[in-house]
Parts: structure tokens; sequence; C-alpha cells
């Protein structure tokens, strides 16, 4: 028997060589090389996706040897590593961003303009892993870039979904969805790992009997089993070694399926197995902030955590005899409830798996843990039937409920004879239809629990988790959230970075906080001249792409006033529409009124079974179907719906904003974290005190803010008073006319009821309280108006934006989540010095 011995499996890696080497001649070389040898093509016949996909390779190849490093060191029994469990993870593009961190940017540049092409053309090619609805899954994104550029061990955990998050069009005004079909044209980032999948149980029953060593056991017979794939995508830190792993998991049917026990003989059997196991990772839910209670969710939560807490099991047993000590070398932190299924499943693994006694494994668990709440708003905290919960996992229901006689049993204790806390607190609400409550179990099973902004940390302390903080107050913290500047700078303004870093160096890209530095030209006249023109130079850009993406077309020298978010209630595009309609309303009284022109721009997706929202996409298109056409306008107001916007079309927006939107409710609002890349790309924000608007006004100064609107103990002693906002409208001629016309059909060809549903929601009930902040915001939006015309004062204004906004680096958060939290250490990654010295 031949067997090869000892072959040599570290490549041996050359300055000159093809995949590693930096310089514009072998960059050239290396792009050419994978034109032919991946794609199968010759410069005549490649399309653009081709060269997409030859250059992807080509920067791919130049991290793997960081990748591999980094993994390496990881396994080392001293590392402690973050493991980061999303159900999103909003990733946009990777290419242009893998070459800012790389450093390489310039270089390819010239290398693919030598070559005869477009680099933005070729970035251009790629399809977003658009693997997220909204704020939670960019987070997310964000969160793993900085942990990657701090040079943190760190794993994502998440899933690989087939589709995310649908296309959107717009058509006759309505949104529109189209499946994203991202995997088309193949992923050049992600390596698959089938080797080391893993097996997930789903439904069936618990068996509980005594061994023969007179020992309790449990054994779960489930009806179904699937297979967890982990495809493995690289994320690089900026101008570090460190890339950590992205492992997304796949469902697909087990082998042991297709003829054996379950399926004996049944070929059709088998193959509907196969479908249905690979239905759990098929799709994303593009609900956002609104749970829907379906099973397939609930077995996409439980299988990406179960795949991820074998996979850490699995990596710990490599180097240890025992799982001891498993909460010293992971640190699992858990985005909102979607991953809190993971308390059980740990003790589930720990106990029933490794046969751990039942307090020890509580240990571990509850050593291993941490929780981010995400959300105030009531439809936003997931709720599972018992019912629906006991039929997809059976054991899980059972440790739940172990977990919560022995949790009641110490509330007990501290509050005796004490019924409504016990209910109040419990794990099971017990009203009407039964239901675990999945942010009561992340509260009980994890060592520390986070809101991301101060104002929502006071509220979860004071209202949703006020029970479990009053229990356990050492549990609680804020960790503000924050978003990279890497991406949300570098990349999407490169006439802004070059600008700032020409005047206070490049330190700020990865100290954030440097930008102060800017403070002291914020009176400058030519700097302010300089910073004015990138402005301009990017409305340009953004005013082309809104004449290619909507025919509309606006002037740019208008002011930029732009809301992009998902499109929900409690964020209030709808009152941003009535102030378009006061405006206009004051044109056509006098046509001569001297107005600053603005142009309004709107983005953003409504959950597909979200009727309301969908109604406000189509209120936006029509108000701006109106206005647009309408000649005594003479172009003085312009709005845009900017279709299908995600990550890719995000960026050209942020750079191009003189005027930031963030006017949700005060209460209702977590934190946002475009009201942060607006502010450090320079807009001025006109927002209410709700969220990380709140620090965003303290950083950048009162004077540098537009606000308005109550606060939250006003949103409440309001409602508590019998707040009517029927009244409102009856007294507010503006507020009155404006509802009128949608009413009457002025914005619907006539049709009196297309609007009817919005509009009885706010005159007979105005939950979000849009009426009661009508005037407030209409009088705020006049001194906007006012302070634009102000040229230099509104640029000083903007340059101190920018400098004010350090605190919202997602390196700052993730600093206090390392300190504070996870209690984890930067691991520089070693690289051998010939490919070090050609960088
Ligand atoms: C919160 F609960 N968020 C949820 C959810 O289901 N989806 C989601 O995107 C968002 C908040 O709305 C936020 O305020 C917050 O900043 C973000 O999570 C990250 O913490 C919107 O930006």
């Amino acid at each position: 028997n031949e067997e090869p011995q000892g072959f040599v499996c570290v490549p041996e890696i050359r300055v000159e060589d093809d995949r590693t080497g930096l310089d514009i001649e072998t960059l050239k070389r290396a792009f050419a090389d994978n034109l032919f040898y991946i794609q199968g093509k010759l410069g005549s016949m490649a399309t653009p996706n081709d060269y997409y996909m030859a250059l992807a390779y080509t920067v791919r190849d130049r991290l793997l040897q960081r990748w591999l490093n980094s993994a390496q060191t990881y396994l080392r029994g001293d590392v402690k590593v973050v493991c980061y469990l999303s159900a999103e993870f909003l990733l946009g593009p990777h290419l242009g961003n893998n070459l800012i961190n790389l450093g390489i940017y310039d270089r390819i540049e010239q290398a693919i303009t030598e070559s005869g092409l477009d680099l933005q053309e070729l970035i251009a090619q790629e399809e977003e892993p658009g693997l997220g609805n909204g704020g939670l899954g960019r987070l997310a994104a964000c969160y793993i870039d900085s942990l990657a550029s701090l040079e943190i061990p760190a794993i994502g955990y998440g899933i690989r979904y087939e589709f995310g998050i649908f296309d959107q069009e717009i058509q006759d005004g309505w949104q529109v969805e189209i499946t994203d079909k991202w995997l088309r044209y193949g992923n050049p980032w992600e390596i698959a790992r089938p080797e080391i999948a893993v097996e997930v149980k789903l439904g069936g029953y618990v068996d509980h009997y005594v061994d023969d060593a007179g020992n309790y056991r449990t054994h779960w017979i489930p009806d179904r089993e699937v297979h967890g794939v982990p495809y493995d995508t690289p994320i690089l830190g900026y101008r570090v070694n460190t890339a950590n792993t992205l492992r997304l998991w796949k469902a697909e049917a087990p082998e042991s399926f297709d003829f054996q026990a379950f399926n004996v003989g049944d070929y059709y059997g088998a193959v509907d197995a196969k479908i249905s196991s690979e239905n759990i990772t098929k799709v994303l839910y593009p609900n956002d902030e609104q749970v829907q209670g379906k099973r397939l969710r609930l077995e996409q939560q439980y299988f990406f955590v179960s795949c991820s807490l074998q996979d850490m099991i699995r990596l710990y047993l490599l180097e240890n005899p025992n799982l001891d000590n498993f909460h010293e070398t992971f640190a699992v932190q858990l985005n909102d409830t979607h991953p809190s299924i993971g308390v059980p499943e740990l003790m589930r693994l720990l106990v029933d798996e490794h046969h751990m006694a039942w307090e020890q494994a509580w240990q571990i668990t509850t050593h291993t843990f941490a929780y981010t709440n995400h959300t105030l708003l009531p439809e936003a905290l997931e709720k599972w039937s018992v019912q629906l919960f006991g039929r997809v996992l059976p054991r899980h229901l059972e440790i739940i409920y172990e977990i919560n006689r022995r949790f009641l049993d110490m509330v007990r204790i501290r509050y005796p004879d004490n019924d409504a806390k016990l209910a109040s607190l419990s794990l099971i609400d017990e009203l009407g239809k039964k239901s675990v409550r999945m942010a009561h179990l992340a509260c009980v099973g994890s060592y520390a629990i986070n809101g991301v902004a101060q104002l929502h940390t006071e509220l979860l302390k004071k209202d949703v988790l006020h029970d479990f903080y009053a229990l356990w107050p050492e549990k609680f913290s804020n960790k503000t959230n924050g978003v990279t500047p890497r991406r949300w700078v570098v990349q999407n303004n490169p006439g802004l970075s070059k600008l700032i870093s020409r005047k206070i160096g490049d330190r700020w890209i990865t100290h954030l906080d440097e930008l102060r530095k800017l403070e002291q030209f914020a009176d400058d006249p030519q700097f302010q001249a300089q910073w004015q023109q990138v402005k301009q130079n990017c409305k340009h850009q953004l005013t082309k792409q809104i004449k290619e993406r909507t025919g509309v077309v606006v002037d740019p020298t208008s002011m930029f006033d732009i809301q992009v978010k998902r499109i929900h209630e409690y964020k209030r595009q709808h009152l941003n529409a009535l102030h378009i309609i006061t405006l206009y309303n004051r044109l056509k009284e006098n046509p001569d009124l001297d107005l600053q022109p603005r142009t309004f721009i709107f983005g953003g997706k409504a959950a597909p079974g979200y009727f309301m929202a969908k109604l406000m996409i189509k209120l936006i298109t029509s108000v701006g179907e109106v206005v647009n056409n309408d000649p005594d306008v003479r172009d003085r107001l312009k709005v845009v719906f900017l279709p299908d916007y995600n990550v890719t079309n995000s960026q050209r927006v942020y750079p191009a904003a003189d005027l930031s939107e963030q006017i949700s409710t005060a209460g209702k609002e977590a934190s946002g974290t475009g009201n942060m890349k607006f502010s450090l790309n320079g807009a001025l924000t006109i927002g209410t005190l709700d969220g990380a608007n709140v620090e965003i006004r303290e950083e950048v100064g009162a004077e540098n803010f537009f606000l308005f609107g109550l606060t939250t103990p006003e949103v409440k002693e309001q409602k508590a008073n019998g707040y009517n906002s029927w009244d409102v409208y009856n007294a507010n001629p503006g507020l009155k006319k404006a509802i009128d016309m949608i009413s009457c059909g002025f914005f619907s060809h006539g049709d009196q009821q297309l609007f009817k549903p919005l509009l009885d929601s706010l005159l007979y009930d105005d939950k979000y309280m849009l009426f009661a902040d009508y005037q407030d915001y209409i009088d705020c939006q006049d001194r906007v108006g006012d302070a634009f015309k102000h040229k230099d004062a509104w640029t000083k204004m903007s340059i101190l934006n920018t400098a004010r906004s350090g605190k919202f680096s997602s390196d700052r958060a993730i600093r206090e989540y390392c300190q504070e939290i996870w209690q984890v250490e930067p691991v520089p990654i070693e690289l051998q010095e010939y490919v070090q010295a050609n960088a």
C-alpha cells in the first residue's frame, strides 16, 4: 500500500508568488491567471462578471495565509474567542472592503486600469450578501469588522440563507418584492467545509430511563435529522493580519436519510426528506421588529444555534479533555433573542450528551452567554407557543421547564407570597395561549444583558426588563451601538476621507476620536470651501444615480433631506410626508415664497406582510408624483423614492446628505445606526430625543443638531392624559389641510379610499403621536431651511458633526464589549517575514 507519507501541506510561499505578491505586475499576472484558470475565459470572451470573479479570487488568495494563521492561533489553549451568534449578517459587498483593509486599493486600481478595465465597474458586479433586514443585521456586520480590526479572536456564526432580503422594485408607486438570487453566479468569498458538518435533530419525543450504572438518562428520539454544513468567509481586519471567520450554516439532507433507517427503500420519500431539510436555510424572514411565530423560523433559529454550539464543543475538545472550563474559552454573544435557544441547547449538550451534572452545566451555561436586547416594541419580543415549541423541540421544552422551576424557586425566596411577581418573571407566559418568553430565557441564561443606547438601556431597566433588573442589577449595562469607519467613511466617501487625512493624518480610521482634530478648522474658510466641494461632488453622484434609477431630475444644489431606513409606523416616514405636503401648500398659496429648495429622498423596504408600511410607500410616491410635476413648484421641491435600499445603494446616500431625518416617536427606536453614518459624513440631524440621537446631540453639541418633539416621559404623560389626535387635527389648520388633501384623493387621482386605513389610524388612534409632534416638527424644519441659507455657518456645523462623531465607531463599542462583558484581549497574528516584507 503506497500511501503518500509526510505530505507537506503548507505551500512554500515566496515573495514573488502569484498568489501572495502585492506588486502591480504580480497582481496583473494573477488576475489574468484567474480569468483563464478559474473562469475559463480569455479576455475576448470574458463578461464583466468574469472579470469581477477573477479579481475576487486574486484578492481572496491574498487573505488565505492570514486567515489560516488566525484560525491556527485561536486553537491555542490560552486564547479566549468571542462567538457572535446572529440570525442576520447584513454584510454588503466584500471586494471593495477587502481591498481597503488589505491596503491595496490604489494598486489594484492601477493594475485594473492598466489591464484596460474599470475597477468601479468590476466592484459593481458583486451581488451583495443581503443576509439581514436592517439595523440589527448591519450592526453584526460592523461588529465583525471591528473585532478583526482590533485583532480580537472571533467567529461570527449565522445562517447561509439561499435567498436573502428580497429586492425591491417600485411599480405604480407600490413596493413589489423580487427574490434575491445572490448565489446565482457563485460566491468567490466562501469555502464550504462539508468535512466538519454536524447533525441537528428536530421533532419526535423524549425517553427517560435509568442506565445499567443506575444513572438517570435522557434520550431524544427525533423524527427528523438535518445536516449542517458550514460555509466560511474570511473577515479581514483593517491593516492587520487578523482574518476572522464568518461561519454560516446551510441545511442539507443527511446521508443516512437516503435509503436507511427513516425511509427504507422509499426513493420518493427520501427525495421529499431532502427537500424539506434544505428548506430550513432557504430564505430569510423579511420582517423587521415584528415576529410571526412561524415553525420554520423556530427551526432556523435552533438549527444554526445547535450547529454553532456543537462546532465550539468540537473545537474545544481538540485541546481539552473535558468541557469543565468551556466558558473560559468562549464568550457567546446573543444578538437579540433569535439565538437564545442556545441556553437550553448548551444545557442539553452538556447534560444529555456529555453527561454533566445539571448544576455544573448551569454554571457553565450562565458564564458563557451574554444577551443584547435591540428593541422595546412589544410586537418584536419573541414568544413561541408552548404547543409549537414542544413539537419542534420536545427536549428543550423540558429543559426550559426545569430552568424555570429552579428560577422560580429562587424568586419565591426573594419575593415570598407574590404570585404576580412569579407570573411576570416566569419563562412561560401562562395567559391565553401558553408561550415561552425568549427574552426571559435570555436574561436568566446570561451573565450580562445590554441595551444599545443609553436611553434604551434606561428604558429596559425601567420598563421591559424591570423585574430582571431588580433581581440582578449587576448583569445590566449599556453598550451604545457604533458603525465601522472603514465601510462608512473610507469606502463610501473617498473624497471626504482624503480631505480628512490630508489635514490630520490617517490615524482616525482606527481611532475615530481623532476626528476631533478637525474642530480647529471648522471656521477656516479654505477648509470650508474644500468641505463644501466634497459634499457637492457626492451630491452630484447621487443626482446621477437618482436620474438613472428613477428618472427624476433633481437639483444637486438643493438641500438633500434624506430618510433611509426600514419603513415602519414608529419611524414615522409619514410625518416627513406631512411636512412635504405642508411646504407644497405654502408654495401653492404664495408661488413667490422665498423657500429653500429641497430634495426629499426616501429609501427603505417594507415587510411584505405589513400593509400599513406598504401604504406609506405608496403615499410617499403619490405625493412625489404630484409635487414633482406641478409647474407652480418650479422645481423647488422634489420627492424621490430610491428603490431597493440596501448596503450597496446606501453607500452613495450617506455622503450626499445635508439633512438626516431621525424622527421616530421618543422611546421607540432602540438606537439607530443610520443616524451615526449620516452625522459621520457631515449631515446635520433633525431628530427627536430617541435612541442614540440623544448621544449624538450630546457629542456634536445642541447648537449643531435640530431637536424637536415630545420626550419619552411627555409621550407617556400625554397618553395617560387621554391624548386625542382628532382634537389636534381640528385645532391645527396646516395639519388639517394636509390630511384633508390626502383624504379627498388629491394625491390619488381622486381615490378617497386608498389612504383611508392610514388616515384612520392617525385620526382615531395615532399610536406614534404624529399629530402631537407635527407643529414642532414643521417649526424645526423652518429653522433648518433658514440655517441652510447661510452656507458658511452650515458648513461649520457639518464639519463639527463629523469631528465630534468619533464616539460612534464600532471600534469603541467593541472595545467596551471586550473589556466589560467578554474579558478578551487582542491576539496579534504573525505572518512570515517574506510575505510581510512585500506588503
Ligand atoms: C431591532 F428588534 N432592530 C430589532 C429588530 O428586530 N431589528 C432591528 O433592526 C434595530 C433597532 O431598530 C435599531 O434601533 C438598532 O440600532 C439596531 O437594531 C441595532 O441595535 C435600528 O437601527
